[in-house]
């Protein structure tokens, strides 16, 4: 059955089509560097946003009209949403898919009956991936939604709560392994705290890592062979969110040897979130060998919550995508859309302006930032920038050589220092030459 009636495949017809179903700036086969760019840009589709949201909203109803608002029995309308999903990443040239184990199937009330639905629909989704070149990005398991998640998962107070989250991740485990997912994600849902007066973050922290640390030695026992990603968030559903940021979990994983299992899968919005920018999360990870994946979104800077945005902002796209070519491109992650139409946007077609306008502003960005990468510019000024430790004091203070009684040495003779302009200003309005068009462009 075709649940998407009113839309055919979405083609690449140029910058200046006027037809809203195209591509303007994402051209799949084009290549890039000795690549297709949807080899550069690997997108996926969010399940959760796409096929479970409703609209809904603290004022009002859902408001989402869906092809398959008629389908009443659970699993029928599970099945019904997995035909859509390949459709709708089909006829948007979407390779990927991302998922939890509550989105495509529904909870009962036994661990074993939930199991049991899961295993259903796992090898439905088998079945059509054999007629489809669609493919899991990542899986992860929902320990959030649920009343029994209210203290948090992993770090909950109630030890049988931790039980029941490793049991369910166990088998998002295995079902993103059986599924072939490239990659295993863990979103803190509830690990974090609402009051330090009823929270021992100590023991909280702990075992949080035991749990990882149980989560690393089931993929090996399994032979998944994955890439473990962890998404940080600062706040929302909790006050503190123990991942509050990439800094913060590098420190985290760290100081309980778990850093060599983990990437990190990087979300805009809560970049935004945690008060830093998007490049800043993307580099962050870059420089400490984590970039993993992207959830590709955007926050309203005038709103302290997780908006959940299409992004549609070439300069942010632009500048991530320059931090992903720096890391050197995506390896097993790449961009999914952790992202939703808004709640008047309710027909099934916003479901294909929205994937189409994040697309095109992400290849728009891809290919700015490459020409920006290829000319060097920017690295030539930041060499530049830097040069005094090429040579002399420079030069002994990063080879380890100097110490602070060399430096007093060398500092008493100086008897005035150079300083050399940031310009920053110009370096911004270079990067407009970029994104605007120009010269360089
Ligand atoms: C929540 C969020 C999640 C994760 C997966 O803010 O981003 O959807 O991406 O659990
Ligand atoms: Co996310």
């Amino acid at each position: 059955m075709e649940y998407f009636k009113n839309v055919k495949t979405i083609n690449y017809e140029g910058a200046n089509s006027d037809n809203p179903l195209s591509f303007k700036h994402y051209n799949p086969s084009e290549v890039i560097d000795g690549k297709p760019m949807k080899e550069h840009l690997r997108f996926a589709v969010a399940y959760w946003h796409t096929y479970q949201a409703r609209g809904v909203d603290p004022f009002g109803a859902g408001t989402a009209v869906r092809p398959w608002d008629d389908i009443s029995d659970p699993m029928d309308l599970a099945k019904a949403k997995m035909e859509a999903n390949f459709e709708l990443c089909e006829k948007l040239q979407v390779p990927f898919f991302c998922f939890h184990d509550r989105d495509i199937s529904p909870e009962d009330k036994t661990l074993s009956e939930t199991n049991k639905k899961l295993d259903t629909i796992v090898s439905y989704a088998k079945e059509l991936m054999k007629t489809s070149g669609v493919r899991v990005l990542w899986g992860t398991a929902n320990a959030f939604s649920n009343p029994r998640y209210m203290h948090g998962a992993a770090t909950s107070c109630n030890a049988d709560v931790f039980a029941f989250a490793a049991a369910q991740v166990k088998k998002a485990m295995e079902a993103t392994k059986e599924l072939g997912g490239q990659n295993y994600v863990f979103w803190g849902g509830r690990e974090g705290y609402e009051t330090l007066l009823n929270t021992d973050m100590k023991l909280e922290l702990e075992n949080y890592a035991r749990f990882l640390q149980m989560a690393v030695d089931y993929a090996k026992e399994i032979g998944f062979e994955g890439q473990f990603l962890i998404e940080p968030k600062p706040k929302e559903p909790t006050k503190h969110q123990y991942d509050f940021d990439t800094a913060t979990v590098i420190a985290f994983l760290k100081t309980y040897g778990l850093d060599k299992h983990f990437k990190m899968n990087i979300e805009a919005n809560h970049a935004t979130l945690a008060g830093h920018t998007f490049q800043h999360e993307l580099a962050t990870a870059r420089i400490n060998n984590m970039f993993g994946s992207i959830d590709a979104n955007q926050g309203d800077m005038l709103l302290g919550w997780d908006t959940d945005q299409f992004p549609t902002n070439i300069y942010d796209t632009t500048l991530a995508m320059y931090e992903t070519i720096k890391a050197g491109g995506f390896t097993s992650g790449g961009l999914n859309f952790d992202s939703k139409p808004r709640r008047a946007s309710f027909t099934p077609e916003d479901l294909f302006y929205s994937h189409i306008a994040g697309m095109d502003t992400f290849a728009k960005g891809f290919k700015i930032a490459h020409k920006m990468h290829n000319d060097g510019k920017f690295e030539a000024f930041m060499k530049n920038r830097y040069s005094s430790y090429n040579s002399g004091i420079g030069k002994e203070i990063v080879s380890g050589k100097a110490d602070f009684k060399a430096l007093e040495k060398y500092a008493l003779k100086i008897d005035d220092i150079a300083s050399s302009s940031g310009n920053q200003e110009m370096l911004e309005g270079l990067l407009n030459q970029y994104i605007l068009g120009g010269n360089s462009n």
